[in-house]
């Protein structure tokens, strides 16, 4: 009986300290800006696609993509992270005709965990 409350009690504590690290000790990576910004209306094609978060992420599976109003990708699949500022990636995209946009991204946060994300900007002939 001692032994299972002992085992018990034990388990909630590594639950409780799983749970609070990543929260109190390390940074879950956050979208904190992007050009073109969120929700934009631009009148000229950008030549690439910014987006910065909170903190530097994960070299591994980063991955931004665009995607036109049809559900087409329409960037260059060729996001690089900056080298001296990795919380900053970037990827090209040709000249894109007017359509509204969805940028879809996903990084690794230096807590371990993945994290997606969206935005949408709009280009007016
Ligand atoms: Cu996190």
């Amino acid at each position: 009986m001692k032994f299972k409350y002992s085992r018990a009690l034990f388990k909630s504590f590594v639950f409780t300290v799983t749970i609070m690290t990543p929260f109190s000790v390390l940074a879950h990576a956050i979208m904190v800006k992007s050009q073109p910004e969120q929700n934009a209306t631009i009148t000229i094609s950008p030549k690439q696609i910014d987006v910065w978060f909170n903190d530097k992420v994960g070299d591994e599976y980063k991955a931004v993509a665009v995607i036109d109003s049809k559900g087409n990708r329409v960037d260059n699949k060729d996001v690089k992270q900056e080298i001296l500022d990795g919380s900053h990636l970037y990827c090209t995209v040709p000249m894109l005709p007017a359509d509204t946009y969805t940028v879809r991204y996903r990084v690794v946060s230096i807590d371990t965990h993945i994290v997606t994300g969206k935005f949408q900007f709009t280009i007016k002939p």
